[in-house]
């Protein structure tokens, strides 16, 4: 460290705050010929966008620099988030916003020659996720930085994230890698000085300590180093400046020079190939667990990297192992980090030489762990061969875990030979499989579900034998949320605007329960004329964007039905198209005074299906034949029309949300843990039809439910449905028969190629139940029409929609993990 004179003049000399806008354009100058080192002939719009992006991170790189500065002073508890998944969307939209100097740097763009709007455009989505997951681990980090609590990220630097879907002529799904770090990425900072070795495969070794004890120790095997990259997360209104550390993989070895010496050129970079190779693509599948050893080593690659970083920070507090989870919390997001369970259990014992009781202690007070999912398909099991191969120390630790762990059960009930089996972290199957979400329920202190009626199936369904061992005040609920700063703040100036002109402050921006306040204007007829010329103005929005980008026209004055989320069989686009071909077939049997009271729609679908999952893939490919013959057909002209916009991603998101009337939110009741774009919408005063599962059963508690278009089976009633199928078959519906029917006659093309989907409804019983729901969702979805022609009625109902969502701001959400989970305070920035 400096001397204190030293530190003085350091401080002295810190760079200024950029005061003017002369000031911006000066840095937006010098990153454009020092950072970029273009010439001021040759700059794009590219080069001006990154220009911009690099004098945006200076404000914010100096509040994190402070942050930190702040933090070692303090040295508070942390919370450090483990998520394989951040889906941040883009950064410097949301980081003008969070500076509050949008104004100043567009007016200075401007002067330079530039449109802000333009610049935005040119930043690539950072999409290092699948799905809700993902984009609920960047929801909580932003919250976080805005309420000024300790929290970091912890995930991985893929090179290419998400995949980019493609549609191609005949309507199926085509997939190309996203090369987002093409043009670079001026929101990451490299760090080359932090960085750590991850060791694989190898064996396990008995070895005397200094103090002579014999110990085991994971040797041999091959290395990888860990390099640290950090993302600056704004907090927004506030100084304090979060952060998302991100690892890369490295060799050891950059260059075998035996071998190229030896003319083998391939064998002189294999090591650097092998290294890059694991953290070059993020899996894409969403509620599935691919069971891949790639992926086992990417998850242990990151755990491992994160928890040494982790240590390395506790030991410079100087404090006593037994008070480490005094000083960190460890979010298990999925269970995709449970490793790190594991990891810190060989770390503490064979690296740092506790004993193995008082580290288990540590362990189980630092852990807490979230489920996102009751779907079987998803939760991860790693094959005991597999795991002694790649991870051998890991397994023992794992099988020792296992086995206190069932001593104390079988203490706790004596001779209970099933409930050892239904608890046992090892599934004695053929090869026997880790059950890495029972490693996490045992190595935790809390297991939390993500919505109230997920975290009761959790309790019911997943985890039932443990609530016995553990008692229930192990497990809780927290509701998910989002962030009102991209998600409505950001992704809606319009709606923005009159909310905060209505209620006089923009105090709700970080208070969201402000908005009930709304609830007076409801009635209010010019308010109501305001509220709803914006959902119009939103609906231009998104009408030019399909039209630019898409070539189809759709009319803003049509009802816009929106269903845009990952395409699973469980979240049942499949109802949705079959839907829409019933609503034609209905059209094409009119006759034009019946037509004339038609309510005319606009259905829009958006979502990617994982590239090996072939159901999900007809499914979008239904979608686009029905779309050709839909949007052909001129006697149906602006009645319906189908869209199904490509490559959804945060930045769409942000334009489609806002646009919507309806919303649809229909999986198998008791299927979606919460769903998250159910907030968005309603956040933004559309109205949804959904399922009585998930999150919407919390939004129709809030909202009001003569607000919200619910159907559907309840959750307790699908077993036996399921089961009663599987006996008797399932009885098609007669409206879903007659639009298979039309489906099978080649209406919408080649019918055999839908055979499969087609079967799902058929063979081996419904299992998603749409034939059981299809009734029920053709009522509501003429409710929905009939409710809609009553233009006063759906503004008032729109207004209800915003004013009810307070609950479900991420801010209220982090709180909570705050409070129940991590015993976090805030460390105020002023
Ligand atoms: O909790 C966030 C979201 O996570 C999922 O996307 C997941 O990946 N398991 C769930 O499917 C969503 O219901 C949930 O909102």
């Amino acid at each position: 460290p400096l001397e204190e004179t030293l530190l003085e003049r350091w401080k002295s000399l810190a760079p200024h705050d950029l005061a003017s806008t002369t000031d911006i354009e000066k840095s937006i100058v010098y990153h454009t010929t020092y950072t970029l080192c273009r010439h001021r002939y040759n700059v794009d719009k590219t080069a001006m966008y990154s220009a911009t992006s690099h004098s945006v991170r200076d404000l914010l790189l100096k509040e994190w620099n402070t942050t930190q500065e702040r933090l070692h002073v303090t040295n508070p508890k942390r919370c450090y988030y483990l998520s394989m998944e951040f889906l941040l969307g883009r950064a410097l939209d949301n980081a003008l916003y969070c500076l509050s100097t949008k104004k100043e740097y567009a007016e200075s763009v401007k002067a330079l020659g530039f449109s802000m709007e333009d610049l935005l455009e040119e930043e690539r989505d950072a999409a290092l996720g699948n799905g809700g997951l993902g984009r609920l681990a960047a929801c909580y980090v932003d919250s976080s930085a805005t309420l000024e609590y300790p929290v970091w990220g912890y995930g991985l630097r893929f090179k290419y994230g998400i995949f980019k879907q493609i549609i191609n002529n005949e309507g199926y799904q085509d997939e190309t890698p996203d090369y987002w770090l093409s043009h670079g990425n001026p929101w990451e900072l490299r760090r080359d000085d932090i960085k750590y070795d991850v060791q694989f495969y190898g064996y396990v070794a008995t070895k005397m300590n200094d103090a002579g004890e014999s110990r085991l120790s994971w040797e041999g095997g091959e290395k990888m180093y860990a390099v640290a990259y950090d993302m600056p997360i704004p907090g927004y209104d506030t100084k304090n400046c979060g952060n998302i550390r991100l690892w890369e993989s490295q060799p050891h070895n950059l260059f075998d020079f035996g071998a190229f010496n030896n003319g083998d050129y391939d064998k002189a970079v294999n090591d650097q190939k092998r290294a890059n190779n694991l953290t070059a693509v993020l899996y894409p599948n969403d509620n599935h667990d691919s069971g891949k050893e790639l992926r086992l080593k990417q998850e242990y690659f990151w755990v491992s990297a994160s928890l040494q970083d982790i240590i390395r920070r506790f030991k410079r507090s100087k404090r006593p192992w037994k008070e480490f989870s005094d000083q960190v919390a460890l979010q298990l997001n999925d269970t995709h980090p449970i490793m790190a369970i594991a990891e810190l259990q060989r770390l503490l014992v064979d690296v740092e030489g506790l004993a193995w009781d008082s580290a288990w202690d540590i362990v189980t007070k630092t852990f807490a762990f979230t489920n996102h999912t009751v779907l079987p398909e998803a939760l991860e099991r790693w094959s005991v061969p597999l795991m002694e191969h790649l991870l051998p120390r890991h397994m023992q630790i794992i099988y020792d875990i296992n086995l206190f762990f069932l001593q104390k059960v079988e203490k706790q009930f004596p001779g209970d030979r099933d409930l050892l089996n239904q608890v046992s972290i090892i599934e004695e199957s053929q090869p026997q499989q880790v059950r890495m979400a029972y490693l996490a329920v045992v190595g935790s202190h809390k297991v939390n579900g993500v919505a109230a009626l997920h975290s009761e199936l959790v309790k019911k369904d997943l985890f039932p034998a443990f609530i016995k061992c553990f008692g229930p005040e192990k497990f809780i609920n927290i509701t998910n949320g989002i962030t009102p700063r991209r998600w409505l703040y950001q992704a809606n100036p319009a709606l923005r605007d009159i909310i905060t002109e209505t209620l006089g402050s923009e105090k709700w921006v970080t208070h969201l329960d402000e908005l009930a306040q709304l609830k007076k204007f409801a009635d209010d007829k010019a308010f109501q004329k305001k509220w709803m010329d914006v959902k119009y103005r939103n609906k231009q929005r998104l009408a030019k964007w399909i039209s630019t980008n898409m070539g189809i026209d759709v009319s803003p004055d049509s009802l816009f039905d929106i269903q845009v989320k990952r395409i699973h069989e469980y979240k049942r686009q499949f109802l949705n198209i079959l839907g829409v071909i019933h609503r034609y077939r209905e059209l094409c049997e009119m006759n034009d005074s019946e037509r004339s009271k038609v309510t005319p729609r606009v259905v829009i679908f958006g979502g990617k299906a994982a590239p090996g999952y072939f159901v999900a893939k007809l499914v979008i490919k239904l979608i686009n034949s029905v779309a050709k013959v839909v949007n052909n057909d001129e006697s149906i002209g602006d009645l319906l029309k189908v869209v199904f916009i490509p490559d959804y991603k945060v930045s769409l998101a942000e334009i489609i949300t806002p646009a919507s009337d309806i919303s649809q939110h229909i999986s198998t009741a008791g299927t979606e843990a919460s769903g998250t774009s159910n907030m968005k919408f309603v956040l933004n005063g559309g109205l949804i039809l959904g399922t009585v599962d998930g999150a919407n059963i919390e939004i129709r508690d809030e909202i009001g439910e003569e607000n919200i278009f619910m159907f559907g089976t309840l959750a307790d009633k699908v077993p036996d449905i399921r089961h009663n199928q599987k006996f008797y078959g399932v009885l098609l519906d007669a409206n879903l028969q007659a639009v298979i029917d039309l489906i099978e006659s080649g209406a919408f093309g080649d019918a055999s190629i839908f055979n499969p989907l087609i079967d799902t409804l058929t063979y081996g019983g419904d299992y998603y139940l749409i034939s059981e729901d299809f009734d029920g969702y053709l009522k509501k979805q003429t409710e929905v029409d009939d409710t809609f022609r009553d233009k006063t009625l759906w503004a008032k109902k729109s207004i209800m929609c915003t004013a009810g969502m307070g609950f479900f701001s991420s801010d209220r959400a982090v709180r909570e993990y705050a409070d129940k989970i991590w015993n976090l305070k805030p460390i105020p920035s002023e």
